[in-house]
C-alpha cells in the first residue's frame, strides 16, 4: 500500500507532517521489536503486554477473531515453540507459528488492537518468530501504512555481525565498558572470495534481501488483502540483478563471472560464516569441493534434478501445466512471472505438486550440507535465512543456476523488432556523465546494544561496531533529448561490464543480459530539445540507509519528521548504485532507452515522481514493459539497437584508486 500512497502525494510528502497517531505508532513498534530477547522497555507498552487478551472481544478482528483463537489455542496447549530457540522461515512449524500471529496483526481492525496483540504475544513467542510476524505485518497492514521500521541488523544483530565482535560485545557489557569493535569481513586473502565478500557480507545487502522477500513473501495468499502484482516477475527480476551485480564485483577484482551450482557436480566454494545464533550455537560451516548428500527430510538430490527437468520441459514446450491439468502458454510476456512463481515456488504457483519449489528446496538443501543426515545436530546453515544468505558465495552459484533457467525461457522469446522499439519523433542526441565514476570505501558504524542480554541492575554501555562498506561518489547522468511533440517519456538506463575477465568483449548479447539496471524515471518531453539531469541519489532502484534506531526512537520524539523517505525500505542500499571497478578503471557501457511512457506508465503522474521505489510495489506495478526492457530478450542481431535513434550506448569507466574512509 505505501507505494501507491507516495505515488499519489509525492508532491505533498516532502511536506507531510507525521500525526500525532503515526507518531505514536513509530513508538509502539520501535519499542516492539527493540531488546526483543529482554523486556519491554516502555511502561505503557509493558502495561497493555500484561493485561491485553486477545479473545477477550472478538469484535476487534475482521476474520472475526478466527487467527486470533487459533494462536491462542497452540499457545494454552503448549505447541508454540520455547523462546530461547533460533528461528527459521523454512522451518515449517517456525514459519506456521510466525503466519499464524501475521495471521492475527493482519487481520487487526485497529491499531489498540495490532499493539495489544503484537506486546502480548511478545512475551509468549519465541522472539524470532515475533520480529518476522511484525515486520512483515507491518509493511503489509494498511494500519502501519507511515511506520519506519528500524534496520534489521540491530534489531537482530546476531544476523548480521561477526561472532568474534558478539563476543566482544558481551565481554563489554560484562565488564561495564562501553566499546567500538571493528568487524571484517570472513575469511582471508587465501581464499579468492574474500574479494568480493564486501559484497556477500554487506549489511545494507542482506537487509535488502530480507526485506524484498518480506515485501514479497513466498507464503503470501492474496486471502490477506491484496494481490502481489507479478510477484514472481519480481522474484526473477530482484535476484537476476543481484546475480549480475555480484558478477560486476568479481570483475572490479579480477575474478571470473561466478559458476553455476550444478546438483551432480561438487560445490566448490566452501564457507566458514563466522556467525552464531544467539541462542543455538555456530552457524554450520561446510568445506571446500563437497558433493551434494541427500538431505533427510528435505529432498534428494534426485527430486531436484526431476523438478528442474520438468520446469526445463516446460520452457520447451512454451506451456506449463496447472494442477488441473490446464495449459497455460508462457510463451508470451507473461510467462516470466508464472516461472517466477514456479521456481521460487511461492503460492501462486499453478502446481505446487508438479513443479515443486526448487528455490526454496535448494536453499534448505544446500544450507544443511554440512550436516545433511543431522547427525551432529547442527542448526540451519545460513542459506536458511534470507538475512545471511548472501554472505556464502555458493548463494550466488545457486541463483546462477535458476537465473540461467531463466535465461532459457527469455531466449525462447522472440526478439523486439525496430517496429517495437522505437518511440517515433524521439531522439537522444547525448549522453554524458558529469562526475567521476567512483567508489571507495567507508566505514559506518551500529548499534551492538541488542545483541547483549540485560540483566536487573545492569546499566547499558554504548556498544557498537564498524564495517567498511562501499559507496561511491555522486554524480549525474546527463541526456540531451530531442522530441518533435510535447509527451511523457520513460527513461531507462542500464550498464553493462564491456569485456569479460580475460579481456576479450562482451557482444551486445551477452553484454545485455549482464545488464545492472541503475535508473528508471518517466519524464514530460516538451516539444523540442529537452536537457534532462539526473542525480545518482535520484535512483529508482536504490533506497537510503534506514536511520538507526536510536535515531527513530529520537526522530519519535521530536514529532515524527523527516521519516517519510524511509518507509519503503525496499530497494538496494544506494552505496551499491556502481559497482566498485578498480584502479584501471572498469569499462562499462552505459545504456539508455527513452521509451513511450503513455504507453508504458500503468500509474498516473509518474514524472512527478522521484521516489517510486523499483524493486517494493504494492498495488499494481508502475511499469507496464516487463522488467529489464528493452533488453530483456534476446539480441540477435544488435543493429536492430543501433539504428534506434532513442537508445544511445557510450563507454565509461569505474574507478576504485583504494580510499577508505576510516572510522573517527
Ligand atoms: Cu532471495
Amino acid at each position: 500500500m505505501k507505494v501507491l500512497v507516495v505515488l499519489g502525494l509525492l508532491a505533498a510528502a516532502a511536506f507531510q507532517v507525521a500525526t500525532a497517531d503515526d507518531v505514536q505508532k513509530q513508538k509502539d513498534i520501535l519499542y516492539l521489536v527493540h531488546k526483543i530477547y529482554g523486556d519491554i522497555q516502555d511502561a505503557d507498552l509493558k502495561a497493555t503486554a500484561n493485561s491485553f487478551d486477545p479473545v477477550a472481544d472478538l469484535g476487534i478482528y475482521s476474520d472475526g477473531g478466527a487467527a486470533a483463537q487459533r494462536l491462542v489455542k497452540d499457545l494454552n496447549d503448549g505447541k508454540l515453540l520455547q523462546q530461547k530457540h533460533w528461528f527459521s522461515l523454512f522451518n515449517t512449524r517456525h514459519r506456521h507459528e510466525a503466519l499464524l500471529l501475521f495471521d492475527v496483526l493482519i487481520h487487526c481492525n485497529d491499531w489498540a488492537g495490532f499493539v495489544g496483540n503484537a506486546a502480548y504475544f511478545r512475551q509468549k513467542m519465541n522472539e524470532g518468530e515475533f520480529v518476522y510476524a511484525v515486520y512483515v505485518a507491518v509493511i503489509h497492514s494498511p494500519l502501519a501504512e507511515h511506520v519506519v521500521l528500524p534496520p534489521l541488523y540491530e534489531i537482530t544483530p546476531h544476523l548480521f555481525t561477526n561472532s568474534e565482535v558478539i563476543e566482544e560485545a558481551y565481554r563489554a557489557k560484562q565488564t561495564q565498558t562501553p566499546g567500538k569493535f571493528k568487524s571484517t569481513f570472513t575469511g582471508t586473502k587465501k581464499n579468492p572470495e574474500q574479494r568480493v565478500a564486501y559484497f556477500g557480507e554487506d549489511i545494507g545487502l542482506n537487509t535488502h534481501h530480507v526485506t524484498w522477500h518480506m515485501e514479497f513473501p513466498f507464503w503470501w495468499d492474496d486471502k490477506y488483502g491484496h494481490h502481489l502484482d507479478r510477484k514472481g516477475e519480481n522474484f526473477f527480476w530482484v535476484h537476476h540483478q543481484l546475480t549480475v551485480r555480484f558478477d560486476a564485483e568479481r570483475l572490479s577484482n579480477y575474478l571470473d563471472p561466478v559458476g553455476e551450482l550444478q546438483w551432480h557436480k561438487e560445490i566448490v566454494e566452501g564457507f566458514a560464516p563466522h556467525t552464531t545464533y544467539k541462542y543455538g550455537g555456530q552457524f554450520p560451516t561446510r568445506p571446500d569441493n563437497v558433493n551434494f548428500e541427500d538431505v533427510d527430510g528435505v529432498a534428494r538430490i534426485r527430486d531436484m534434478t526431476i523438478i528442474e527437468s520438468r520446469i526445463r520441459d516446460a520452457i520447451a514446450h512454451g506451456y506449463i501445466v496447472d494442477s488441473h491439468g490446464k495449459h497455460i502458454d508462457i510463451n508470451n510476456e507473461r510467462g516470466i512471472d508464472i516461472l517466477g512463481d514456479i521456481i521460487e515456488s511461492s503460492l501462486y504457483s499453478p502446481n505446487v505438486q508438479y513443479y515443486g519449489a526448487l528455490h526454496n528446496t535448494a536453499h534448505i538443501v544446500l544450507g544443511r550440507q554440512a550436516d545433511p543426515h543431522g547427525k551432529y545436530d547442527l542448526p540451519p546453515g545460513v542459506l536458511e535465512h534470507f538475512e545471511t544468505a548472501t554472505r556464502d558465495p555458493s548463494f550466488f552459484r545457486l541463483h546462477k543456476y535458476m537465473d540461467n533457467i531463466f535465461k532459457e525461457h527469455k531466449d525462447t522469446l522472440t526478439p523486439y523488432t525496430k517496429a517495437d522499439l522505437e518511440f517515433a519523433g524521439v531522439s537522444i542526441d547525448n549522453v554524458a556523465v558529469e562526475g567521476e565514476l567512483e567508489t571507495y570505501f567507508e566505514d559506518f558504524e551500529y548499534s551492538l546494544i541488542n545483541a547483549v542480554d540485560d540483566a536487573e541492575g545492569i546499566q547499558d554501555v554504548a556498544i557498537s561496531t564498524y564495517v567498511p562498506r562501499l559507496n561511491h561518489k555522486e554524480f549525474t547522468i546527463k541526456l540531451d533529448v530531442k522530441s518533435d511533440a510535447a509527451r511523457l517519456a520513460t527513461v531507462r538506463i542500464f550498464a553493462w561490464p564491456h569485456k569479460d575477465n580475460n579481456g576479450i568483449e562482451y557482444t551486445f548479447d551477452e553484454g545485455r543480459w549482464n545488464a545492472i539496471e541503475l535508473d528508471k524515471f518517466w519524464v514530460s518531453l516538451s516539444s523540442g530539445s529537452n536537457a534532462i539531469e539526473r542525480k545518482s541519489t535520484e535512483s529508482g532502484v536504490t533506497v537510503p540507509d534506514v536511520p538507526s534506531i536510536q535515531t527513530l526512537f529520537d526522530k519519535a520524539a521530536a514529532g515524527g519528521a523527516g521519516l517519510t523517505e524511509y518507509e519503503s525500505a525496499t530497494g538496494l542500499p544506494n552505496r551499491f548504485l556502481l559497482p566498485k571497478g578498480n584502479e584501471q578503471g572498469l569499462e562499462f557501457d552505459l545504456v539508455v532507452a527513452v521509451t513511450d511512457g503513455d504507453a508504458d506508465a500503468a500509474v498516473a503522474d509518474l514524472h512527478q515522481n522521484t521516489d517510486y521505489n523499483h524493486y517494493g510495489a504494492h498495488g499494481v506495478y508502475p511499469d507496464k514493459k516487463p522488467h529489464g526492457y528493452p533488453l530483456d530478450r534476446k539480441v540477435p542481431d544488435e543493429r536492430v539497437f543501433e539504428e534506434l535513434s532513442n537508445f544511445k550506448r557510450i563507454q565509461v569507466k569505474v574507478f576504485n584508486h583504494g580510499v577508505h574512509i576510516e572510522h573517527s
